[in-house]
């Protein structure tokens, strides 16, 4: 029988349209699960075979829970404003929004061919005034909470899309985007204070199941440090304050680096002999980027001042200070004591500049050779009062002796920044603010929102760095909400970020026009269930989403400190070569032909059979094909179907075996494993040469969740039972028959016995040979050696004749 997917797939996509069976349902007693995907950015590529891999695995897990009784929501929207498709608006003068829908239009035509479960009813846009008019509000209540604010500072420009880029969208020097040089520059900027929430960033880490690598990125990326500040008089009178991890070896601090940028220098213009100097590394400095500045295996650079000198507290000691690049003026106190016996990079340039290096920390190697900088084994030499001390007991008698007398004291710092939250473009979120000369900076009345992006010509971004929202003039004239004078619109918008901080709330309730969500539908909802992504959203999304969430659950609008209560991960899918796809390598495969020409089903399977989720895979075009074999494999089961409406003891012990596998191996995206255990249930069913109705039944319940069109056909068109696939429960196991029908054989090594084997009585000769290999004494036996034959004899006996 010739199955085919043109008619079967779109045929049970609009019969699960018309019943509305993946409807989250609204008012439930139901237990609720609530699975998310990272919605997409509709860009003019389309669909990639990558997008499915992630939508697939939810959609195998809300599928199973569904039958499991829960109510699922699994919904899509579109993360459609951002700067690919203004760029390609400006390029072929087509307005953004039309670009948008179009994208759009073909993105959900492409998913939908899919057969993914989602509830399209609740379908989000963050392009969609409805929606972003709550992205406005949320801003809002950031301003009105003190966490917005405006700030003159140096950004990220990139020369390219003439844009501020937040740091985590500067890659090695480089606008993440589009890979053109970032620069730079003074500008007054938006900033979201989400250094407010650093701690508790880290801290409820605890209360979530994420990936190790996830919790370690997210806590490297924030670099929380504790240390203390020490305060060195200098020979002019000002002090100058360092941050150091390391007060215990304050002995040895030998010199002192400030950054470039330390204010110090200009109000020293006068006292520095060599200020000439100064100002030409100054302006070196200006020209490289944090990454370059602070790569270890650069080679130090620097200029003393002469003029002026440090004082180190702990003896009255002169030491010299010196301007170097890497030291950062956005860390710490953007100075450091340097104590180059215990500090590679102090080390390096000591050496460089031939500056003393006194150890005070006694337990590695000669430090003239190479600096020690284990803490955890040393003990102090050298240094009065701490001598004999261990690093730890020595750091906690120095900040008391600090704070004592004076001249430091215990200080946090984190890496992490505050969010550069403005973009001067015109494709994203009006920020909703105005400026008046008398009030300052204004929030407009929330009964004004949505703050609609106004229609304009030209959005081309202006060579000053001024939003194109800047030269609509009638828009940016307004009146103060404040005091009613004059006053302006600010122009910039926001970032990407902003819409997707919160996305998963407005699925709770997409039509919501009092709230962002109502209070029901969040606490029903809240947190999401199972949340997968990729790991590149580590440090970004993920991160900006939960500050946001933090913050409105400060404020009482959500229900739990946490949005995602669990975080996966999974790999790319490459080119059939092993790279990237990409137009360029010319190794693209369209999900499109791959839905026409083997189906929905097929793509599917393949997708999760292609490998370990959680990593990276090439696609391969005898993959799919053995996939598809599967799929007919299935289908055809049906000319050996016969009546029963209990499974039969041929097949029990299989059966439970395979319930089992696929249940667990699906909680534990172990996709392409649960899938193999179908395939060998395939493989029992034809040695026993027929099907009843019964085992068939569960067959296709199991199989359900990945190929859930051909599943729906066999059970309608077989009469397997009522109602549809998706109306069944997921069958149960039960454990006691799940162990294998097993017998012992004898492994043999040039026909010596090794050692007593216990298989499954029907194992083929390929998984018995690979059991018995895979024993110690055997392993032991055929080591070295050359493996001339491997002979197996059926239920008795494996000889594996070897030669040296
Ligand atoms: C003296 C010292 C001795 C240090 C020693 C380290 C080892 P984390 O852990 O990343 O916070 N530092 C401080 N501010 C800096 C800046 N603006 N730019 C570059 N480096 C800076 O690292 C803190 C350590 O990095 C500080 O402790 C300081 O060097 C340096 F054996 O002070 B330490
Ligand atoms: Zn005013």
């Amino acid at each position: 029988m010739k199955y085919n997917h043109l008619v079967v797939e779109p045929k049970w996509q609009k019969a699960w349209e018309e019943k509305g069976c993946f409807h989250a349902e609204e008012n439930s007693d139901k237990k609720k699960f609530y699975a998310l995907i990272e919605f997409p950015y509709p860009s003019g590529q389309g669909l990639h075979v990558g997008h499915p891999r992630p939508y697939t695995a939810l959609d195998v897990v809300s599928r199973k829970r569904r039958l499991q009784g829960y109510n699922v929501l699994y919904p899509i929207g579109w993360d459609a404003f951002g700067l690919p498709t203004e760029n390609y608006a400006i390029k072929n003068h087509i307005h953004p929004e039309i670009v948008t829908k179009n994208n759009v239009a073909r993105f959900k035509k492409q998913i939908q061919s899919l057969g993914i479960s989602f509830d399209w009813s609740r379908e989000i846009n963050t392009t969609d005034p409805e929606y972003y008019k709550w992205t406005q509000w949320i801003f809002l209540q950031l301003f009105k909470h003190g966490l917005a604010y405006k700030k003159e500072m140096a950004v990220n420009w990139c020369t390219s899309c003439k844009c501020v880029l937040a740091n985590e969208e500067v890659v090695n020097g480089v606008c993440e985007r589009c890979g053109s040089e970032v620069v730079r520059k003074v500008k007054s900027q938006w900033m979201l204070k989400i250094t407010e929430y650093a701690d508790r960033l880290i801290k409820d880490l605890d209360l979530v199941d994420y990936p190790d690598r996830v919790k370690a990125q997210q806590k490297n990326w924030i670099g929380k440090s504790t240390g203390a500040e020490v305060d060195f008089n200098t020979t002019e009178g000002d002090k100058l304050t360092v941050y150091t991890t390391r007060c215990d070896t304050l002995f040895g601090a030998t010199y002192m680096v400030i950054s470039p940028e330390h204010p110090c220098i200009e109000k020293w213009n006068d006292k520095i002999k060599n200020i000439e100097d100064v100002k030409a590394y100054q302006a070196e400095a200006a020209k490289k980027s944090d990454f370059e500045r602070t790569e270890l295996v650069k080679e130090k650079t620097g200029v003393m001042l002469d003029g002026v000198k440090a004082i180190n507290p702990v003896n009255g000691k002169e030491i010299p200070i010196f301007v170097s690049d890497y030291v950062l003026v956005s860390y710490g106190t953007g100075a450091i004591m340097a104590v180059p016996a215990h500090d590679t990079r102090d080390w390096e340039f000591a050496k460089k500049f031939n500056l003393p290096i006194i150890e005070v920390v006694k337990g590695g190697d000669d430090v003239q050779k190479e600096a020690f900088t284990d803490c955890a084994t040393g003990v102090m030499v050298n240094s009065d009062f701490l001598t004999g001390l261990t690093v730890e007991e020595a750091k906690k008698k120095m900040i008391s002796w600090l704070e004592e007398n004076k001249v430091g004291r215990a200080k946090t710092n984190y890496k992490l920044r505050d969010w550069v939250f403005s973009r001067q473009r015109y494709w994203g979120e009006p920020i909703p603010i105005v400026h008046c000369d008398k009030c300052g900076y204004v929030p407009i009345p929330e009964s004004e929102l949505p703050l609609r992006l106004p229609m304009v010509d030209s959005y081309e971004p202006t060579d000053t760095g001024e939003s194109p929202l800047s030269k609509i003039t009638d828009w940016v004239e307004t009146t103060c909400p404040c005091c009613g004078g004059k006053a302006h619109r600010e122009t910039d918008t926001m970032p990407q970020w902003a819409g997707s901080s919160w996305y998963f709330l407005r699925y709770m309730d997409p039509h919501n026009k009092e709230a962002l969500a109502s209070k029901e539908a969040l606490n029903y909802w809240s947190p999401v269930d199972w949340y997968n992504g990729g790991m590149e959203h580590t440090t970004l999304h993920l991160l900006y989403s939960r500050f946001w969430h933090k913050f409105l659950y400060d404020i009482g609008v959500v229900p739990t400190p946490e949005p995602y209560a669990k975080r996966t991960s999974h790999g790319m899918i490459l080119g059939e070569n092993g790279e990237k796809m990409s137009k360029s390598r010319g190794n693209v495969v369209n999900p499109d032909d791959i839905v026409q020409q083997y189906g929905a089903d097929t793509m599917r399977l393949y997708e999760m059979f292609i490998g370990d989720f959680e990593k990276a895979a090439p696609w391969n075009d005898k993959g799919i094909k053995g996939c598809r074999r599967f799929v007919e494999r299935y289908y055809n089961l049906q000319e050996k179907l016969i009546d029963g409406d209990e499974v039969r003891p041929e097949l029990e012990c299989s059966i439970h075996k395979t319930i089992k596998k696929v249940s667990e191996d699906i909680e534990n995206i172990k996709f392409n494993t649960a899938i193999a255990s179908l395939m060998a249930l395939m493989n029992d069913i034809n040695a026993v040469g027929s099907i009843n109705k019964k085992e068939y039944a569960i067959f296709s319940i199991l199989l359900n969740p990945f190929a859930p069109h051909v599943t729906e056909e066999i059970w309608s068109t077989c009469n397997l039972g009522d109602g549809m696939v998706v109306d069944q429960p997921w069958p149960e196991y039960d454990e006691s028959k799940c162990k294998a029908n097993e017998i012992e054989i004898a492994v043999q090594v040039n026909g010596k016995i090794k050692t007593k084997l216990m298989i499954p009585a029907e194992a083929e000769q390929a998984e018995v040979i690979a059991l018995a290999k895979a024993d110690e004494n055997v392993k032991k036996s055929v080591e070295g050696m050359n493996i001339i034959k491997e002979i197996y004899v059926k239920g008795r006996l494996v000889n594996i004749v070897v030669k040296p």
